[in-house]
């Protein structure tokens, strides 16, 4: 197990976009143990491959109050299920100490390769639907930040940028 550095906003390696998995083995399988490891170290509710610079689609979640109920994702399919929308205070372990409210499909469905390489389906309800979402956007290279108007997007980019550079 390993913990792994967590890229940044702006970071532009964030904007990658993340290239399917073709084969569910023990490299992915380490992936995912070394992710949820930075995860619960954090700590954070979710995180994507692309957030530790792997731009492979891999997600890892727990939305449980006793951090004991980690979920996989990988090669993720979100289908919008109806039109209704609801707005959730988001935050990321990739833009340290920023919240915005941002509006997303309430309503999805997922369908992923759990770490056996085993397809599921789920139709996730609250925290879990907004974070499936947040997390499938880092492998589109999206950010929560996008969704937020450009004066928001720009004072956060500048703290952000004065802060590392004090690293
Ligand atoms: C994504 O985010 C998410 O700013 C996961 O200083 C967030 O785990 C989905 C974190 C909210 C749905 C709703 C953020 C930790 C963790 C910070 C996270 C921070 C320390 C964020
Ligand atoms: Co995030």
């Amino acid at each position: 197990m390993a913990l792994l550095p967590i890229l940044e906003f702006p970071d532009p390696r964030l904007r990658t976009i993340a290239k399917p998995v073709t084969e569910v083995d023990d490299r992915i399988r380490t992936l995912v143990d070394d992710m949820l490891e930075t995860m619960y170290d954090a700590p954070g509710v979710g995180l994507a491959a692309t957030q530790v610079n792997v731009h492979e689609q891999v997600i890892v979640i727990d939305v449980s109050e006793t951090n004991d109920q980690p979920m996989v994702f990988i090669n993720p399919k979100i289908d919008v299920l109806d039109n209704v929308m609801h707005d959730y205070e988001e935050g990321c372990l990739s833009v340290p100490g920023f919240y915005e409210s941002v509006s997303r499909p309430e309503h999805v469905s997922v369908t992923a390769l759990d770490r056996d390489g085993n397809s599921f389906t789920i139709k996730p309800d609250g925290l879990l639907a907004v974070c499936v979402q947040h997390e499938v956007d880092h492998l589109n290279g999206k950010l929560f930040v996008d969704y937020v108007s450009n004066i928001k997007r720009q004072r956060i980019r500048k703290k952000l940028e004065k802060q590392q550079r004090a690293l």
